[in-house]
């Protein structure tokens, strides 16, 4: 049997703690399929050269039968060459004192070089994940910046919410997580996000009909989801890194293998004319579905009802006030 031809894998902030979740994960074929031989381009800032060089010797150390090609560097044009899959996980973080405005100036900047690069040397059909924060609009930013690829391959990672809600439901009604079907995370990747558990299914049954506790589902449940990421950051003294590693993974696989019948998965992406009434051209979450060709489609009819309304349409007006402060520039 001859081998699959070479995909490319782009990871941004390699030196990270995301990174260093995610490339021995890739590297072992669990993204792609363990058939799949694989090249790693992994892009750093020039002063944590040293901190890659040391992944890269632990990739090699690894003697991964598929990855046949490790590239490190700290020039986007020259590590984009080719890639398939781009996952943009490096970001600035956010600074003592330093205002949201400036956080996503200041993430604007890098986005707008790597999307340019992408636009420049990656692969015409290249699938881009962006996980940096503020991830839908640092995704925005990107696919506006690399007209040559299609609108509809960009996606912002709200998988790890997804997976956050599916594991609370699980908790509270003593099930499998298998057993937790239909789950959205509608909107902005923050505490604006919504996970829906209206239209979620526990056992093929509505949410609603097995967790009897409606109180517990509006405040409790979308809560902790919204704040999980606050929550991990104030148990861990840092932020979610393994759970962010294994959701990227999740994300890319829902856009190569088929979603099985009546069942969706949600990521954040190019809002059209026929997105719920979303505004266009916003990254914004929505529940979506694959042939598994690396495509995706969104699923709609999906009925809201006035509490979900309400909050989705303050995650949109925080989306728009994001792309807003783009507007004037970036300096
Ligand atoms: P780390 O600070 O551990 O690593 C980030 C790495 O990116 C650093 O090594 C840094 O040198 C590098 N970097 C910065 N600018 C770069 C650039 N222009 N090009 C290449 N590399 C660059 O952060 P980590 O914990 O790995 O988190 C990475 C990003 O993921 C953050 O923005 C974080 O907020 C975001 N997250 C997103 C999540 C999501 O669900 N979408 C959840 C987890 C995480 O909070």
């Amino acid at each position: 049997m001859t081998a699959k031809p070479l995909k490319r894998v782009l990871v941004t902030g390699g030196a990270g703690q995301i990174a260093y979740n995610l490339l021995f994960r890739i590297a072992t074929g669990e993204m792609l399929g363990f058939d799949q031989p694989l090249a790693l381009h992994i892009l750093e800032l020039p002063e944590a050269m040293k901190p890659l060089e040391g992944v890269r010797m632990e990739l090699e150390d690894c003697a991964f039968p598929l990855l046949k090609e490790v590239h490190i560097g700290s020039d986007a044009e020259e590590l984009f060459g080719d890639v398939h899959y781009a996952l943009l996980v490096g970001a600035k973080p956010r600074g003592p004192g330093m205002e949201r405005g400036d956080l996503l100036k200041e993430n604007a900047k890098i986005f707008i070089e790597q999307g340019r690069a992408l636009n420049s040397v990656a692969d015409p059909d290249v699938k881009v994940l962006v996980v940096g924060n503020p991830c839908n609009t640092n995704c925005l930013i990107t696919m506006t910046n690399a007209p040559r690829i299609p609108r509809k391959n960009f996606h912002a990672m709200t998988r790890l919410d997804q997976n956050r809600a599916v594991a609370q439901l699980a908790l509270r009604a003593h099930v499998e997580v298998s057993s937790i079907t239909n789950m959205t995370i509608w909107g902005n990747h923050s505490s604006t996000q919504v996970p829906d558990f209206v239209n979620a299914k526990i056992s093929g049954k509505p949410v609603l009909d097995v967790i009897k506790d409606h109180s517990w589902l509006e405040n409790e449940f979308v809560g902790t989801v919204q704040k999980r990421g606050a929550a991990v950051i104030a148990s861990r003294g840092k932020s979610s890194a393994a759970s962010a590693a294994s959701s990227a993974i999740d994300a890319i696989k829902s856009l190569v293998t088929p979603t099985p019948r009546g069942e969706w998965f949600s990521s954040g992406v190019c809002s059209d004319e026929n997105s719920y009434g979303v505004q266009e051209n916003l990254i914004f979450s929505f529940p979506c579905r694959s042939k598994g060709d690396g495509h995706y489609e969104i699923v709609d009819n999906i009925p809201w009802n006035t509490f979900l309304r309400e909050k989705i349409h303050a995650s949109e007006r925080e989306l728009l006030e994001e792309r807003s402060l783009l507007e004037g520039g970036v300096s």
